[in-house]
Order: structure tokens, then C-alpha cells, then sequence
């Protein structure tokens, strides 16, 4: 038995819309890679037909699943149901994993290690020493890096990559976060669950990884989501500052009283 058999059945969580270029090889590089864990495909009634791929592939893998939602309502939410589902099947890991070929699964048995070492939560991470990115335009690094560092500035969190989606987590990790309070739809969803996380008292580790620009497909990045972000993120970060000022001079007048 390995230190990572201890963690239980891995169950890597792929939400898709409109991923019929990507799915099927992503899902056969992950077979390779993480060959004893489960795929669960949470798919939003995609257009060009994902779900009836992922369907095909299920019949032919009995460890590949597939959920089928009603439509499209952001991968935050296709997330939550697949953490649901998983937890609800006694997985002991479970896993994001982006479909369009951005997050390498060959990298994920690093994840896995760092959670068998003791992580709770396992962070994929392009901006820490021996993390890089291939083919992204500056303007893209220029949005992840400052939302990073905004996010650090605000919410005080020692995470170099906050808005990364290449994430895996030990099942108690995530039933002790209140899933169900979690709103956030688009990138937003990251930094909320690892502020969750951490705010929880779980060990979070960044593990450097290399992150490859789609080839296939679009992005469903926009202006609303990095929007989303930088609100939700800002009134965090001033309700978490308010706490600690408030706190503090409420320490303050209980030394003056005592003294
Ligand atoms: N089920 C579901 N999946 C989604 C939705 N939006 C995005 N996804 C999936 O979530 C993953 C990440 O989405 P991307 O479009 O690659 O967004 P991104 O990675 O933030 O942006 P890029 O870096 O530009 O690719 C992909 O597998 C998408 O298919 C959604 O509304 N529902
Ligand atoms: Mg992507």
C-alpha cells in the first residue's frame, strides 16, 4: 500500500460546456495517469454535444461517470453538484480539472502526493517556483498575476496562485468549508473555496504546475467573470478588515477595563 492508497478513491470532477474537441482525450490521459480513480463529467446540456460523448465514453469505461445538468449556470455550480455527488459516494479525494488541456493530468499524482504528505487541500499553482504557463498573451497574465496578488493584498492569504482551478482536496476538507453557503460562479469560485479553506484551518499546498492555453474549443473567461472577482474579493477582504480592526479595539478596551 502506498501513502496515497490512505486517502481513499479519487474522484477527478471535469465540468464541460462545449468541450466535444477536449473531453476524450483529456479523459484518456487522465485513465493513464490516475488509472484506480473515477472521472465524473458534470455537463451543462452542452450544445455541440459533450454530453452524448461523455456518454459514449461512460459505456465504454465503467470509471468514467457522467451528470447531466439542465444548463448552463457556471462551472462553480457544475463543481458543487459534483462535490455533492462525490461525497455522498464515499470518495476520500476529490479532484478539478478543467477539460480544455489547461491543466496536465500527468501533474496530478504530484497533487495526490501532497495530500498523502498531509495538505488538506492541494493547489495547483502556475506562480510559485517551478510553476509556468505556455502560450498565454500577457494580457492574461496580467489579469491572473494581479488577481492574485489583489486577492493576497485584501484577504491576507498566503496563496501565490488564488484563482487557479487545478485543485484536489481530502473529502473532510471540503465538508468542513460549508459548500452550501458558496455563491461564486466564475474564477471568484477558487479564491472562495481556498479562502474558505484556509479560513477553516486546513493546510493548503501550492504545487507548482505547467499551464497550456486551450488549443480547442473557446474560453468561457469574460468580463463578468473577472468582474465577479474583483467585487466579491473586495467585500471579503473589507468585511475581513473591519473584523480585525473591530477585534482589536474591542481587545483594546478589555485591557483598559482590566487594568
Ligand atoms: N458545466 C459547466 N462547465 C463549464 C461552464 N463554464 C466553463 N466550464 C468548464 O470549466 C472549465 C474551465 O473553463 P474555461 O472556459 O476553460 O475557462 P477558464 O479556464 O477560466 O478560461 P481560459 O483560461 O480562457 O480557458 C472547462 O472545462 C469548461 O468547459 C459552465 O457554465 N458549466
Ligand atoms: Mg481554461
Amino acid at each position: 500500500m502506498t501513502s496515497q492508497d490512505a486517502l481513499g478513491r479519487v474522484l477527478v470532477i471535469i465540468p464541460t460546456y462545449n468541450e466535444s474537441q477536449n473531453i476524450e482525450s483529456i479523459t484518456n490521459r487522465l485513465r493513464r495517469s490516475v488509472p484506480d480513480a473515477d472521472i465524473l463529467i458534470a455537463d451543462d446540456n452542452s450544445p455541440d454535444g459533450t454530453g452524448d460523448l461523455a456518454d459514449r465514453l461512460a459505456a465504454e469505461d465503467n470509471h468514467i461517470k457522467v451528470m447531466h445538468r439542465k444548463g448552463k449556470e457556471g462551472l462553480g455550480a457544475a463543481y458543487l453538484a459534483g462535490f455533492h455527488w462525490g461525497l455522498d459516494n464515499g470518495y476520500g479525494v476529490l479532484v478539478q480539472h478543467d477539460a480544455d488541456g489547461s491543466h496536465q493530468p500527468e501533474e496530478l499524482p504530484r497533487l495526490l502526493q501532497a495530500l498523502a504528505d498531509g495538505a488538506d487541500m492541494a493547489k495547483g499553482s502556475r506562480w510559485v517556483k517551478g510553476g509556468s504557463v505556455v502560450n498565454w498573451p500577457k494580457s492574461r497574465v496580467f489579469i491572473s498575476k494581479g488577481g492574485s496578488l489583489w486577492t493576497r493584498m485584501w484577504l491576507g492569504i498566503p496563496v501565490k496562485d488564488a484563482t487557479g482551478g487545478f485543485n484536489a482536496y481530502k473529502a473532510d476538507t471540503l465538508r468542513g468549508i460549508s459548500l452550501d453557503e458558496v455563491a461564486s460562479a466564475g474564477y471568484c469560485f477558487q479564491i472562495d473555496l481556498v479562502w474558505r479553506t484556509l479560513k477553516n484551518g486546513f493546510k493548503v499546498v501550492e504545487v507548482p504546475i505547467e499551464f497550456v492555453e486551450r488549443e480547442f474549443g473557446d474560453s468561457k473567461m469574460s468580463k463578468n467573470i473577472v468582474v465577479e472577482a474583483l467585487i466579491r474579493t473586495t467585500l471579503w477582504g473589507i468585511e475581513y478588515r473591519l473584523g480585525q480592526l473591530t477585534g482589536g479595539v474591542r481587545r483594546a478596551i478589555g485591557h483598559k477595563k482590566k487594568a
